[in-house]
């Protein structure tokens, strides 16, 4: 019997460490999960995280993430997976979290013995014990020093992809040799999660890929090095501490010998670089060239494939995982299924039917009746409030009921288009939409969003893609050294995402103009709202 091809993909999250394995036709034959809280009690963490006093820093102990590893492959191991079996393998990790190595480590890392798990290997290890993550907002002040050292904030971002934000790990980093000198002094080297976890399985200190490496404002995105400048305002001889930066599909080495001799994986088994889990998720839900994937959830996120972009002050500008000389981009709406609810309350008695009664009963365009609806602070862009205008461009204080419902989800697509389109983003004639989500199974939200953007939407299933993109990466990388590959040729063996709507005729007719009024009243909503 011909052997079987495994590759494997680990999503480092804030909350679990998650794997899956696929075959050889990219099917899922394997998953399994470790919960930090649940699994690791003797951690104490909630959700992954320790939330400290100031409620602003948050950060998890990198012991547990090892511990976590050691769990998964021992319960693989005791439900009988074939390790030996696996050709590749790839990771994720939370974006922006930083792991700070101590002086000595590499050598240990290169010699670890099979016969202890890694976590009492590696035990004392790091010269911080607790990992800054993604959630912490404690370095306002070294965002702003970075911006000012580098000529202000929209510099910033067309170097880096992004302005500062604090979870950005260059300005966790300042803050960490700020604060405790002694520890940045100590470190040998500095990794992302993904590097960090991909380190584990190399044995030695695995570089930052493009992709997760765009999330730390240290990075210069189109040279692909790191930023001279940037680095220099953080901390001192950091360049030696990042080490270098590699494409997101590079093979780093064979797996250690660690793992060949503990769980009998093949010495000839390969690391695949690891990166973010937003990189990693636009591999999972299969984007392509001009694709743009949509999330409608609690907030609404949207992923871009975007060739030339042009950063902004809101949205990131990532390196993109999949094809090294394109981009991706992430949007963050927090009103999203929150304001589509309370809409739904307030106008259709909270009914979901009567909500799509009235999208069906009012007709593309609203009738020129624009509205913008943020219950809370929102983050794309930066306003607050209910603001309603109609075809005479006059502020009202209110719609009729069905109008309101059309306004909101109008408004909602409108932005996220226009947005999009600040970041470099153009729709073509082969963009698909790809939506995922609560509301993505909701026929006429879905109908609006394609009028909108004139542009076919495809539903996907989105559980756990960032591992399953992984495992699709650990293919790729192995693959395309025998036959130069994309990704996109590797994932055509995985099922095919579902069409549900097309745009409207004439949907871009009346949307053109009315996309120019909605960017027009944003300004004045931004104003009114500071
Ligand atoms: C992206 O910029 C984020 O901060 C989050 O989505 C983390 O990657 C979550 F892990």
């Amino acid at each position: 019997m011909a052997s079987a091809a495994y590759y494997l993909g680990f999503d480092f999250s804030t909350q679990q460490l998650k794997v899956i394995a696929v075959n050889e036709h990219l099917q899922v034959v394997y998953e399994d999960n470790v919960h930090f809280d649940k699994d690791l009690p003797e951690f104490g963490t909630q959700g992954g995280v320790y939330v400290q006093s100031d409620k602003l820093t948050v950060i998890s102990p990198v012991l547990m993430w090892i511990k976590a590893l050691d769990v998964i492959l021992d319960k693989m191991k005791s439900s009988g997976f074939n390790f030996s079996e696996v050709k590749a393998l790839s990771g994720a990790g939370q974006q922006h979290g930083s792991v700070y190595w101590k002086e000595g480590t590499r050598e240990l890392l290169q010699n670890l013995s099979a016969a202890r798990p890694l976590h009492k290997l590696l035990e004392s290890c790091f010269s911080l014990q607790d990992s800054p993550i993604w959630m912490d907002s404690s370095t306002t002040a070294e965002c702003r020093y970075l911006e000012e050292a580098v000529g202000g904030a929209q510099e910033l971002a067309k170097l880096t992809g992004s302005r500062a934000y604090e979870r950005f790990t260059g300005n966790q980093i300042a803050k960490v040799y700020k604060q405790k000198p002694e520890v940045y002094t100590q470190t040998e080297r500095i990794s992302l999660v993904s590097s960090f976890a991909a380190s584990l399985f190399l044995g030695d200190y695995a570089p930052i890929d493009y992709s997760d490496g765009s999330g730390m404002n240290l990075l210069h995105i189109y040279e692909k090095m790191w930023s001279g400048k940037c680095l220099d305002a953080c901390a001192p001889g950091l360049k030696e501490k990042l080490g270098s930066v590699v494409p997101s599909s590079s093979i780093l080495g064979p797996v250690s010998t660690y793992y060949v001799h503990r769980f009998g994986f093949s010495p000839g088994c390969k690391v695949v670089a690891f990166t973010g889990d937003n990189p990693a998720s636009l591999a999972g839900m299969r984007l392509k060239e001009g694709d743009i994937a949509v999330s409608l959830g609690t907030s609404d996120t949207l992923f871009l494939w975007i060739q030339e972009p042009t950063p902004a002050l809101e949205g990131h500008i990532f390196c993109n995982p999949v094809q090294p000389h394109d981009y991706m981009a992430l949007l963050c709406f927090k009103n999203g299924s929150l304001m589509r609810e309370k809409i739904r309350d307030d106008c259709s008695t909270g009914s979901w039917d009567d909500f799509c009664k009235a999208l069906r009963s009012t007709s593309p365009g609203n009738n020129g009746n624009i509205g913008f609806y943020f219950e809370v602070m929102e983050i794309t862009p930066q306003a607050v409030g209910v603001h309603r205008f109609n075809a005479d461009n006059q502020k009202v204080s209110e719609f009729p009921k069905d109008v309101e419902i059309r306004a909101l989800v109008e408004g909602q697509f409108m932005a996220k288009r226009i947005h999009a389109e600040r970041l470099g983003y153009r729709i073509m004639p082969q963009t698909r939409i790809l939506a995922t989500g609560g509301a993505s199974r909701n026929l006429d939200i879905l109908q609006v969003l394609s009028d909108v953007f004139n542009a076919p939407v495809y539903t996907i299933a989105t559980a756990n893609s960032a591992c399953l993109g992984c495992a699709y990466r650990a293919a790729h990388g192995l693959l395309k050294e025998a036959s130069a590959s994309s990704l996109t040729d590797v994932i055509k063996l995985a099922e095919e995402h579902k069409l549900v709507v097309t745009p409207r005729t004439g949907a871009d007719k009346i949307y053109e103009p009315l996309l120019k009024r909605y960017a027009e009243f944003e300004s004045v909503v931004i104003r009114e709202s500071n």
